[in-house]
């Protein structure tokens, strides 16, 4: 039996995707829990090759306008070979993030005597502490129960583990530090154990440090390891770091960190440190509790609750579960001063990852940070504007050398050294990343109200994605489609390809409807942005190039065939109809355009758009899953929403719980857990709309500490179907308008009240 909060199994992970994630934001450790060999892979999250390298392309501003009149004229493939040719960034491809080191842990004498039925091993979501805890008999004494306390402090910056066991003298271990390659020197000496290296002859220097104090028995150094015997307990502290500070600094000296670090705990009990990681980490995740109702089948081990739903059963507490997974995982990968979590957060075992592990600025980044807001971990979404900030003045010299444009941009894929151009392949040259990316820092003011990130921080990085979207705009000539309109080009709708009249495949295009939704969202939010800040009269000028902008945008279209929202500028056929990515229908979610009251009819279309993905077998991966949880929820249809929920826990998770793109990507554990709040919270349309999307599944529940735009946190309780009861509270005291169905009752809060709402 386990408590809401716990993942929990009853053998050691025999893969990676089995073992069970820790971290602190910037140190991270899959804990496999072997019983003879234990195995914590460590994270730190910039142990990442490569470093900054100018890669504009000297030919791209003077391909440019060759490449507009091409696809304006309809000749996509020769459009496609020039840009190719011209337009790439050099070189065209980032570097992977990869591992920090193991911390092997190895039970002496010998492999046998361990009773398999008593072997639990759990993390806890709440606390952030992984135990292993099971008994053994090497033979000649009374039987031992042994167990392994890890946590990744946040407050000290170390990764802890202690080992126990309930009879003294009985602690034996053979401790290692380990890493695949590039490791400079592998060292212990007295209780200490050092790894450090150099990924590659221009590439990061890093550092692991681990000391180990003993309570009773020895430690001894024999070679490269450290050989405990006979101790009653045994605290293992890890440091880690690399040289990196930002993009072209890279002046820290790791070796210093870890010392520091060291030193900075070596006067510690170990319950002072477990009760400081306890606390920071119980004051992010304790804000929103979250009751679905449950089943008996919530009592058995995580991986068979998991089969279980994929046989047929009810387990609306492993939604619940997933819900705060994906909080914890936000917690344990993002927090303030650290890096944004990267497509596996912070956890990642290859030296080569898929796709390099890297940010991938056309949905995947944007997803991890959807549920960052609603599920009041605002903190958690700072990284993401400090590594924004640090890609401008890279993102400024893209823009100019190869657009011409003020402003900084982003194209699909960037790493932690402020790559900004066209990656991959001509469905790189995509540079709308950044201005998308710019609708992250406005949803924190929305959702916070803090008038001050927005001056400093939120408002500058808004502003030059869209100085450099407006520059990047052009009017479409006579007699093409949007004529007399502005249009991005060259265009994508990322990664999808169409098929014109003439049977010519291509991908390459002017204003696909993405575009265009993500540029009427930049400006919009700048404006509120600008209202917001007061209209400063220093801003006069772009306010009035926003403003005459948004009037002048290509129209999003309904196609006279399908009905459905067109995804490209002229009524393409779609060779892949079930493609994941369903980028036309940013205009629901994330974006805020398309509402059922505003835009009936383009929500209506943009519906049938995502009837026919569903149809023809979209959401096959985990992120596309979990983005159609959202879009149903925005479409209020709970149903649907639940249906996506169920597939993505049958389909798209692994025994951890970690979101299988395949392979693992932690995308859709962020875009699942965002989806799940939708269903239950709305406030994009200018109101708090309760229980949008329940579904007949969870009938019972409650809900509390859900974060709405305008400042607000927010409880509600439901019966039958039924919502019985909800509380507001103001943080900074505004008014709103609450919806329950067809009923809205607006209500008046002073900063800090709270009022129950009766519908
Ligand atoms: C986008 C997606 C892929 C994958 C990759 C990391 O390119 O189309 O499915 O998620 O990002």
């Amino acid at each position: 039996m386990s408590t809401h909060s716990e993942l929990w199994y009853r053998q050691p992970a025999a893969t990676w995707t089995e073992a069970l994630p820790l971290g602190n934001g910037r140190l991270g450790a899959m804990v496999f829990g072997g019983i003879w060999h234990e195995v914590l892979q460590m994270n730190e999250e910039t142990v990442w090759a490569g470093r900054y390298i100018d890669r504009t392309n000297p030919a791209a501003l003077e391909a440019l306008p060759k490449v507009r009149a091409l696809l304006f004229a309809g000749k996509n493939q020769e459009a496609t070979d020039l840009a190719g040719r011209t337009m790439m960034g050099i070189p065209s491809g980032v570097q992977s993030y990869q591992p920090l080191a193991d911390l092997l842990l190895d039970l002496l004498p010998t492999d046998w005597g361990a009773d398999d039925a008593s072997y639990r091993r759990t993390l806890d979501l709440a606390t952030g502490i992984h135990t292993v805890t099971f008994r053994w008999n090497p033979g000649w004494q009374r039987t031992v129960t042994h167990s392994r306390e890890t946590f990744v402090s946040a407050p000290d910056q170390v990764l802890v583990t202690r080992l126990t066991a309930d009879q003294p003298g009985t602690i034996s271990y053979r401790i290692r530090l380990d890493r695949g390659q590039d490791v400079t020197r592998c060292a212990a000496d007295g209780n200490r154990l050092v790894l450090c290296g150099r990924l590659g002859p221009d590439g990061l220097t890093f550092q692991a440090e681990a000391r180990v104090q003993i309570e009773g028995g020895r430690c001894e150094a024999h070679g490269n390891a450290l050989v405990i015997s006979g101790a009653d307990a045994v605290t293992v502290l890890v440091a880690g770091a690399t040289n990196y500070v930002g993009p072209e600094d890279h002046s820290a000296d790791p070796a210093h960190w870890c010392r520091t670090m060291l030193d900075r705990v070596a006067g510690r009990t170990v319950a002072e440190l477990r009760a400081n990681h306890v606390a920071a980490h119980t004051a992010l995740h304790s804000r929103v509790t979250l009751d679905l109702g449950r089943t008996a089948t919530a009592d058995l081990p995580t991986d068979q609750r998991l089969a279980a739903v994929a046989a047929g059963q009810d387990d609306p507490a492993l939604a619940a579960l997933y819900f705060q997974y994906g909080r914890y995982l936000m917690i344990s990968s993002s927090r303030p001063g650290s890096l944004p979590a990267n497509l596996q957060g912070l956890w990642n075992d290859k030296f080569v990852a898929p796709w390099n592990s890297d940010y991938h600025p056309n949905i995947n980044l944007q997803m991890n940070y959807w549920p960052v807001e609603v599920t009041n971990l605002s903190e958690c979404h700072t990284p993401l504007f400090k590594w924004m900030t640090s890609c401008v003045k890279s993102g400024e010299h893209t823009a100019r050398r190869h657009y011409g444009a003020r402003g900084w941009v982003m194209h699909h894929v960037s790493d932690i050294f402020a790559c900004t151009a066209p990656m991959d392949g001509v469905w790189g040259i995509w540079p709308v990343g950044g201005a998308w990316l710019a609708q992250h820092p406005w949803e924190h003011y929305a959702f916070t109200g803090d008038l001050e990130f927005l001056r400093r921080e939120g408002w500058p990085l808004m502003k030059g994605a869209a100085e450099f979207l407006l520059d990047f705009l052009v009017e479409a000539p006579a007699g093409v489609t949007g004529a007399g309109r502005l249009v991005t080009n060259p265009s994508h709708s990322p990664e999808n390809t169409f098929r014109k009249s003439d049977g010519t495949q291509s991908m390459f295009t002017y204003a696909s409807t993405m575009d265009l939704q993500i540029a009427h969202s930049l400006f919009t939010n700048c404006l509120r942005a600008l209202a917001a800040l007061g209209n400063p009269p220093a801003e006069k000028e772009i306010q009035g190039e926003l403003q005459r902008a948004l009037e002048r945008l290509a129209p999003l279209q309904i196609s006279a065939r399908t009905g459905r929202l067109q995804e490209w500028i002229d009524d393409y056929d779609e060779p892949e109809p079930g493609h994941r990515h369903m980028s036309h229908l940013f205009g629901v979610h994330p974006s805020d355009q398309l509402t059922p009251d505003r835009t009936p009819e383009l929500m209506a279309a943009a519906r049938k758009s995502l009837e026919g993905r569903l149809a023809a077998g979209g959401g096959h991966t985990g992120w596309s899953r979990a983005w159609m949880i959202n879009l149903w929820a925005r479409f209020q249809d709970a149903e649907k929403a639940h249906e996506n929920v169920r597939l993505l826990l049958v389909k798209s998770t692994l025994p951890n719980l970690f979101d299988n793109h395949p392979p693992f990507q932690i995308d859709g554990n962020f875009g699942g857990c965002a989806g799940i709040a939708e269903m239950l919270l709305q406030s994009h349309a200018g109101e708090i709309h309760l229980l949008p999307a329940l579904p007949s599944r969870w009938p019972t529940g409650s809900v509390t500490g859900l974060r709405a735009r305008g400042g607000f946190a927010v409880d509600i309780a439901w019966k039958d179907g039924r919502l019985t009861g909800a509380t507001v509270h103001s943080l900074s005291g505004t008014s709103c308008q609450v919806r329950y169905g067809a009923r809205v009752t607006p209500l008046k809060l002073s900063p800090g009240e709270s009022k129950a709402v009766h519908l």
